[in-house]
């Protein structure tokens, strides 16, 4: 397998990588550099129609896009320390986790990112500046909400065990401290789970 790569701080790629960190595998990273648009070369494009970064080439030449798609995959063919859960309930709240980090928090950060972040006003041309300042507040109201969540003390999302909901969550933290919108400072709960997921040694991945 090989995963076509872009590094830290992009977010998707990184999903994939602490994925495999932590069921101790690893593949080929092919670097796609973004800088030079490399996504969006005719070649790539055979590959994601959609010119995003991570893809997966499977050993028979096939190609999955979308990073939770690729890591379900990676769970399928190495099931061992289950990161989507085992049980059906278990299952059912990492599923939760993961449409609600993705709808609430990762989906305000990308209009954020698109139309509030000097670095991408060269290739999002039409951008709509106050939307992207309102996505700030949106952010920052769901990084209250999920502290409220932890505030029960769970060390993870869902429940005791580390899972695809703790990575989503923790790479769309850390990207919207890149796109300047940090933890707020009395969001104790969050902060302590991030404090714990980033001491993981996957987290470098
Ligand atoms: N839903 C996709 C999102 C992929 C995505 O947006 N990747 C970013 C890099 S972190 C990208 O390729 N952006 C360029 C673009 O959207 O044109 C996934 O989870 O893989």
């Amino acid at each position: 397998m090989k995963l076509y790569n872009e590094p830290y701080p992009a977010p998707n790629p990184r999903k994939v990588r602490i994925f495999l960190a932590e069921k101790g595998l690893s593949v080929e990273l092919v670097p796609v550099p973004m800088r030079e648009r490399a996504h969006k070369a005719p070649d790539f494009l055979k590959k994601n129609s959609l010119g995003q970064l991570p893809v997966l080439e499977t050993d028979d030449g096939r190609f999955i896009c979308e990073s939770i798609a690729i890591c379900r995959y990676i769970e399928a063919l190495h099931p061992a320390s289950p990161l989507f859960g085992r049980a059906p309930f278990e299952q059912a709240m990492i599923e939760m986790w993961i449409r609600r980090v993705e709808f609430r928090l990762w989906a305000p950060m990308s209009q954020v990112w698109r139309n509030d972040d000097p670095r991408t006003e060269h290739v999002v041309t039409t951008r709509f500046a106050d939307f992207g300042a309102h996505s700030r507040s949106v952010v920052a109201d769901a990084m209250t909400w999920i502290d409220r969540e932890l505030a029960d003390g769970r060390p993870f999302l869902v429940g005791e065990g580390f899972s695809m909901a703790d990575i989503v969550l923790l790479c769309g933290v850390d990207f919207a401290k890149f796109v300047r919108m940090p933890i707020p400072e009395d969001a104790s709960h969050l902060q302590a789970w991030h404090q714990r997921v980033s001491a993981r040694p996957t987290a470098r991945a």
